[in-house]
């Protein structure tokens, strides 16, 4: 068994990132159900984050969505995230909410468009200069719907001429990360749709071009852990998109639909010694709370990917490679399920309590009062949506 002092060292030098858009109202296509309470502003967002923060004490920093946290003044937005103890994280900018980009943004046939498109993300990387962010985060939703309605190629050309464009712009110790999703928007074809994809992009561009795996991009009974370890290897993995799903891109809480999946891709993490933050893996939230309260339910994400990483750090590994080199089938996954099974919550409310924090945050949480007073102080003012 690993040493449990190395394992809650790794474990209180583990981030994980939050994003702005999910304590605003979300839902589907069929309603986005409002909530009392809810952020009006990005600063409140902020606001927001930094609870999760406060009660976990891992989720330093919060990702921002362009233009639904735009502000006059994004250094003014950094100070304020740094006054309540977190800092802006991820810039990712949004070319797909539009009329213009309706047949598509830098893939878009028509270059007035593509020139509209890329200036945006230009002006991104401009936002990450004055917060001091690392990554650009780049999600398009740019395909197609029927077979025939434009040329997949030369869709492909006009990516990599606008995604150069856009890397030539990136600045010392700035990145771009690039996310892939199988489809929806688009319903035929999806101009970055898998790993490979986003890979072969990414290498065309340069070092500083990764990919990000969000959990819920992929097609049923996709193994992710082994697209992770590929990418890994490959020096590649630039992050991921944490939620989880039962069906499609659901953006549910991370671990809620499928907690071994997670426990599997970060053992591949952790095999591949990238959890230590200088290993340059992002490790973001990406979900939307349609009908629970946002704030418990980014606490108890974030605890989700914690256990996860916990049962991970305690995997056996010289007992593991042993079983894997004598051909031990069962003695291997025996080891692995021994992590798995192991019930890391009385560990990880040691180190909370070691860390000065509450070893039950939900619960930190709800004692706090936060939430009544968001409700009590938050009236009027047009509440936050990926709609607005
Ligand atoms: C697309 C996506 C992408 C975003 C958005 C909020 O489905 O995963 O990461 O920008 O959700
Ligand atoms: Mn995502």
């Amino acid at each position: 068994m690993r040493d449990l002092t190395a394992v809650k060292t790794a474990l209180r030098a583990h981030r994980i990132e939050l994003p702005s858009w999910a304590f605003g109202n979300t839902g589907t296509r069929f309603k986005v159900f409002t909530q009392p309470g809810v952020p009006r502003t990005v600063q409140e967002k902020v606001a927001d984050a930094a609870q999760v923060h406060r009660f976990t004490g891992i989720a330093p920093s919060v990702a921002v969505h362009i233009p639904w946290d735009k502000t006059s003044d994004y250094a003014a937005l950094a100070g304020y995230a740094a006054d309540c103890g977190i800092a802006i994280g991820t810039v990712n900018a949004n070319v797909f909410q539009d009329d213009d980009y309706k047949l598509g943004s830098i893939a878009n046939p028509d270059p007035e468009i593509r020139r509209k498109a890329l200036g945006h993300l230009l002006e991104c990387v401009d936002i990450m200069d004055a917060t001091g962010s690392g990554d650009l985060k780049l999600w398009f939703a740019d395909g197609t719907n029927y077979p025939g309605q434009d040329d997949i190629r030369a869709r492909q050309d006009r990516l990599a001429e606008n995604l150069a464009a856009v890397y030539a712009r990136l600045g010392p110790g700035q990145r771009m990360l690039l996310e892939y999703k199988l489809f929806e928007p688009s319903f035929y074809t999806t101009d970055i749709p898998d790993w490979g994809t986003s890979l072969l992009h990414c290498t065309a561009l340069g070092p500083k071009a990764a990919v990000v795996v969000d959990t819920g991009h992929h097609a049923p009974g996709v193994n992710i852990e082994f697209i992770v370890a590929v990418l890994l290897r490959a020096g590649r993995l630039g992050g991921f998109d944490f939620n989880s799903r039962f069906y499609a891109d659901d953006d549910l809480m991370v671990g809620a639909a499928d907690p071994f999946q997670l426990f599997r891709i970060l053992h591949e993490v952790v095999r591949a010694d990238a959890l230590r933050p200088a290993a340059g893996v992002a490790f973001m939230l990406d979900q939307c709370h349609n009908i629970e309260p946002k704030i418990p339910a980014q606490i108890r994400s974030v605890l989700n990917v914690q256990e996860a990483t916990a049962k991970a750090l305690l995997v056996d590994a010289p007992a593991l490679a042993a079983a894997q080199q004598a051909g031990d089938v069962l003695g291997a996954n025996a080891v692995l399920m021994d992590a798995y099974d192991t019930d890391v919550r009385p560990l990880l409310a040691e180190l909370r309590a070691e860390m000065g924090l509450d070893p039950d945050p939900v619960a930190a949480y709800r004692r706090s009062g936060y939430a009544d007073r968001i409700v009590a102080d938050r009236v009027g003012g047009t509440p936050a949506s990926w709609t607005s």
